[in-house]
């Protein structure tokens, strides 16, 4: 028997303002997994930069904290055994070309010529990022 787990799912900016939200939380409901919390706000700066830690100092850092500070986004707090290796399935690869469709990110997004892939989902990686992803957010 493996353990409850919990998953901190974000819709992006770009989900969000292409009105994906829906589309992505069907998936998630479909799939099986309960959604524990919801919240819309913007990401603010500080909160981004602890979230996305691991990848201070690369090319897209900057970048990265300016796509995800452009507007609204939607987080979830998503519950259900093996849920965050589950929900990565669903989102699929991290470039949205390269993403296979059937996945979120293959069938929703795409490149648009930017210094970071809007790849209209995050997913957290492993228990102890989840749950240090979800104490930043809730
Ligand atoms: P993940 O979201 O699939 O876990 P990470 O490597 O954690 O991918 O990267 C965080 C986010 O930074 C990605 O979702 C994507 O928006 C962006 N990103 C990651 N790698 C690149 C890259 O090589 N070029 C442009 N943007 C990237
Ligand atoms: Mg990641």
């Amino acid at each position: 028997m493996t353990s409850l787990e919990r998953t901190l799912v974000i819709v992006k900016p770009d989900g969000y303002r292409r009105g994906l939200t829906g589309e992505v939380l069907r998936r998630i409901e479909a799939k099986g997994y309960t959604l524990a919390a919801l919240a819309v706000q913007t990401p603010d700066r500080a909160r981004l930069a602890q979230h996305y830690a691991e990848h201070e100092g690369k090319p897209f850092y900057e970048p990265l904290l300016d796509f995800m500070s452009s507007g609204p986004a939607t987080f979830a707090i998503v519950e259900g055994h093996r849920c965050i290796e589950g929900f990565r399935a669903l989102a699929g690869a991290t470039d949205p070309t390269a993403a296979l469709p059937g996945t979120i990110r293959g069938d929703l997004g795409r490149d648009w010529g930017e210094k970071v892939q809007a790849n209209i989902v995050h997913g957290s990686d492993a228990p102890e990022s989840a749950e240090r992803e979800i104490a930043i957010w809730f």
